[in-house]
């Protein structure tokens, strides 16, 4: 069994509220840090740990963390993102849903270490029954003296706050989720200046994922450093990946960052093997914006070196031969998938939820679907095989936020893997038609 530091308690029947939580060495992190430690000793910690985000970026939290900036008098927010939006994408619901204390004393050891006295979990509208059980865990902890004013005695205030999201995938950009907060359209803002400079009402803010702040928990119970030797190299730690498409045991597992891609599909303990006998086509291994990787390349790198569930390994050969960690939303496709198909899905839900400030995301976007569209419905030419290419390399790194990288790469990835399946539908119009079948519910 891997050893687990976020679900370790995760099996404990009644975990979700205060009594139970507290009774199985709940808020001893918070207690650590609030009582013997200094702000700057938790952040050395976290430092040590070799902690990365978990929404996606993977950019150190300790690094980020120390970029805050102090003016004098002016006040600091950690804003929280459990707008989880990402195709694929449902581990933060999980840790939410099942294990909300983890997430309140992490949230708490966090602003006390960057000297927030607010903070707000801005979650996605359609987890429309989250935030209850969230509002539930915050009024447990305010009662037992975790939130509020002279918190457990020490002098340090906190308010937690849950603001809820109305359904745009691009309020999970930071600073779009910025804008939303303060009660505007959620369209993103060029960077920099950064959200550690210039966040929420113009103040420094720090914008983290659910998981990596719930991380924050086992990293003071054990220490940074011991923290550290979970893992492979920079990726230090667990990670959770929510598993899904033709597996036979989908669902939300945490993994240390040491097993292979090939033991976390074919192991009894994560997703046991393809469903239904079937053989492995490809997988999309961090959600619905990284690369989709076909088998072979999968579960090993173009060195012949076996892949391993970790961000180096998953992106070794770069785009070429790599894809990304990202999320951990795993989609795994089997032998009787339609790549183009499954294109086009992602491509729809992209255009959908661009917010139209840039013109090669707004329109590239829609493109991207109407080519997609025509191949998938026989009415395609080989020549429009080259101008997706095309299309998806003039939004590359042309636009304000990631949403159009993340438009892109898919349909990158889809061409520079399986071409012969785009020209397929091509030479054969009506049978493409007929395999009309795919992924279309993601
Ligand atoms: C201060 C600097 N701060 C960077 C901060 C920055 C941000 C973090 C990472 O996109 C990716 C995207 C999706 N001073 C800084 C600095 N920062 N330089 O570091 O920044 P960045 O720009 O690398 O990424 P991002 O804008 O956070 C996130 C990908 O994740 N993704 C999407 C996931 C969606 C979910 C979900 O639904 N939950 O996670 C999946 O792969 O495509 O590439 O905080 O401010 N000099
Ligand atoms: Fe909006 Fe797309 Fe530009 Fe992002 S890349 S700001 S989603 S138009």
């Amino acid at each position: 069994m891997g050893r687990k530091l976020l679900f370790d308690k995760a099996h404990i029947e009644g975990i979700r509220y205060y009594d139970v939580y507290r009774a199985n060495g709940g808020y001893g992190s918070a207690e650590k840090a609030l009582k013997s430690m200094t702000p700057d000793q938790v952040l050395d910690e976290v430092k040590k740990s070799g902690l990365r985000g978990r929404g996606g970026a993977g950019f150190p939290t300790g690094m980020k963390w120390s970029f805050i900036a102090k003016p004098e008098g002016v006040p600091r927010y950690l804003v929280c993102n459990a707008d989880e939006s990402e195709p694929g994408t449902f581990k933060d619901r999980y840790l939410m849903e099942f294990i909300p204390h983890l997430l309140i004393e992490g949230l708490l050891i966090s602003s006390y270490t960057l000297g927030c006295n607010s903070c707000y979990i801005y979650i996605r509208g359609e987890y429309a029954w989250i935030p209850d059980i969230l509002e539930q865990a915050i009024a447990e902890a305010k009662k037992n003296g975790w939130l509020g004013k002279n918190i457990q005695g020490t002098g340090f205030d906190l308010e937690i706050y849950v603001q809820r999201g109305a359904g745009a995938y691009i309020c999970g950009e930071e600073t779009a989720l910025i804008e939303s907060l303060e009660g505007k359209r959620g369209n993103p803002r060029i960077k920099p200046p950064f959200p550690a400079v210039k966040g929420l009402w113009d103040c420094p803010t720090v914008v983290n994922n659910v998981e990596t702040l719930a991380a924050v928990v086992p990293i003071l119970r054990i220490g940074g450093e011991e923290y550290s030797k979970y893992g492979i190299g920079k990726s230090t730690g667990t990670k959770l990946i929510s598993a899904c498409g033709n597996i036979n045991k989908p669902g939300v597992y945490e993994i240390e960052m040491n097993i292979s891609v090939e033991e976390f599909i074919y192991s009894d303990e994560y997703c046991g093997g393809i469903a239904n006998g079937k053989r492995l086509k490809a997988c999309i291994p961090g959600g619905s914006s990284v690369p989709i990787l076909p088998a072979n390349l999968l579960l090993k790198t173009a060195k012949g070196e076996q892949r391993m569930m970790t961000y180096e390994s998953l992106s070794d050969g770069g785009f070429a031969t790599g894809s990304m960690l990202g999320s951990g939303g795993f989609i795994v496709l089997d032998e009787d998938q339609c790549v183009v198909k499954n294109t086009l899905t992602f491509a729809r839900f992209y255009h959908h939820e661009s917010c139209g400030q840039c013109s090669p995301c707004r329109e590239g976007t829609g493109w991207m679907k109407r080519v997609l569209q025509n191949i998938e419905n026989g009415k395609g030419k080989m020549s429009d095989i080259d101008l997706l290419w095309d299309i998806q390399r003039k939004i590359e790194g042309n636009t304000i936020c990631p949403l159009g990288d993340a438009a892109a790469w898919p349909v990158a990835a889809a061409i520079r893997h399986f071409r012969d399946e785009f020209e397929w539908h091509v030479l054969h119009p009506e049978e493409a038609t007929k395999r009309n079948y795919g992924l279309a519910h993601y």
